[in-house]
């Protein structure tokens, strides 16, 4: 892929939402080798080491040229690239390779927290606890142990508060149906889920508008799950209207078999709903769901955000991301005088929210370049 005159202008940015990012950049073997390092910081709680690589690769893939000896001096000078990843950028320029992601990626404890956290409802932290406390060091390990082990009795309550007629997705469920909720969801496929959301919601309420966003927008050829935007022109914000929406349209697609177990429906926050910090006012339905035959219907990953007009094109670029792309995109507002989240925009000094028509007049208001969905790949 040749870089673009747009990555040349820009790749020196200090914000992820100015850096044009393709989905594929001239140095995926490095990309490859620091993820490798970031994921294991962030497997061991080491947060803050986590998003200086995450920081770094951000800026190494919107980098526009192949790395070489003679171009570390300008590396050097980049954000995020501080002495330590300047050694570890080195390394690989010099060998090929970087000894403490080989050193990582063979080792038994990196293998084990990798595999624990494909689990849905496994974090970091609980796949810590079952390798440090219990031992464990497979999959199997694990299916032994949530079979004694029923789930702590604050998990069942706040499952109990779903308000959905599906069941929620236990630890149990979660390692029964992992291999599947594993599998990467190529575009086709995608792209049948949100028909057949859209056809079901459409019986329930003509005249909705949707995007699927997330890393489809971006361009993935294969996504982890499926994440789409919905509107109406005619919801109210503030009203229950939307949240009334969510509800009807989860316990619909579970009537017809197409939902089979529901994570999170609402916007309440729960403490332990998302692993990150990432979280917004809008309303949301994060379920299992599976496509009617004749396909193959393997259980994928769905999540429908739901968000009345005013909010819709804030919540496209909200969850379009990347998660690099999403935090700096906050940060810049911030440094802007304005607050950016998925459900809107407003003025920090007297709180005027902004509304924008289209996802170019979210950029517009942030005061930043429009950037296609497929360069964010920050
Ligand atoms: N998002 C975010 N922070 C999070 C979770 C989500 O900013 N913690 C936003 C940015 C993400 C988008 O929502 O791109 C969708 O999140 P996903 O976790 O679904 O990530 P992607 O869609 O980018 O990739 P994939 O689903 O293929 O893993
Ligand atoms: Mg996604």
């Amino acid at each position: 892929e040749q870089p673009t005159e747009l990555m040349k202008a820009h790749y020196t940015s200090r914000y992820a939402c100015l850096r044009p990012c393709p989905l594929i950049c001239p140095n995926q073997g490095l990309v490859r080798q620091l993820a490798i390092i970031r994921r294991s910081r962030e497997l061991e709680g080491k947060d803050t080491s986590a998003l200086s690589y995450e920081r770094a690769i951000s800026v190494v893939k919107a980098y526009p040229h192949k790395l070489t000896a003679s171009r570390l001096a300008e590396v050097a000078k980049l954000p995020a690239i501080g002495e330590k990843m300047l050694s570890k950028i080195t390394e690989y320029v010099d060998d090929g390779e970087i000894e403490e992601s080989q050193t990582i990626a063979v080792s038994a404890r990196f293998q084990a927290l990798s595999v624990f956290t494909t689990v849905y409802g496994i974090g970091a932290t609980t796949a810590r606890a079952l390798f440090d406390v219990f031992g464990l060091r497979t999959l199997s390990d694990a299916e032994a142990h949530y079979a004694c082990h029923p789930p702590s009795p604050a998990r069942a309550e706040r499952d109990s508060k779903i308000r959905a007629r599906a069941p929620s997705l236990g630890i149990r469920e979660a390692l029964a149906l992992r291999a599947e909720l594993e599998e990467k969801i190529p575009r086709a496929e995608v792209e049948a889920m949100h028909a057949v959301v859209m056809a079901e919601l459409a019986a329930l309420r003509p005249g909705c508008l949707s995007t699927i966003v997330g890393g489809y927008r971006r361009g993935k050829a294969e996504s982890n799950d499926v994440d789409i935007v919905i509107t109406h022109p005619t919801l109210r914000s503030g009203s229950d209207q939307v949240k009334g929406l969510g509800e009807l349209l989860v316990n619909r697609l579970y009537d017809r078999g197409l939902v089979t177990h529901v994570m999170h429906l609402s916007s309440f926050r729960s403490p332990d709903a998302l692993r990150t910090a990432h979280w917004d006012a809008l309303e949301k339905a994060l379920i299992v769901f599976v496509l009617p035959p004749p396909a193959l219907r393997a259980h994928r990953r769905l999540d429908l955000i739901f968000a009345a007009p005013e909010a819709y094109w804030t919540a496209i670029t909200g969850w379009t991301g990347s998660k690099m792309f999403e935090r700096d995109l906050r940060l810049y507002a911030k440094e802007r005088g304005l607050k950016f989240d998925s459900s809107g925009i407003t003025r920090r000094r007297d709180s005027k929210a902004y509304i924008p028509r289209s996802e170019r007049e979210v950029f517009t208001v942030l005061g930043l370049e429009w950037l296609e969905p497929e360069m964010r790949n920050a």
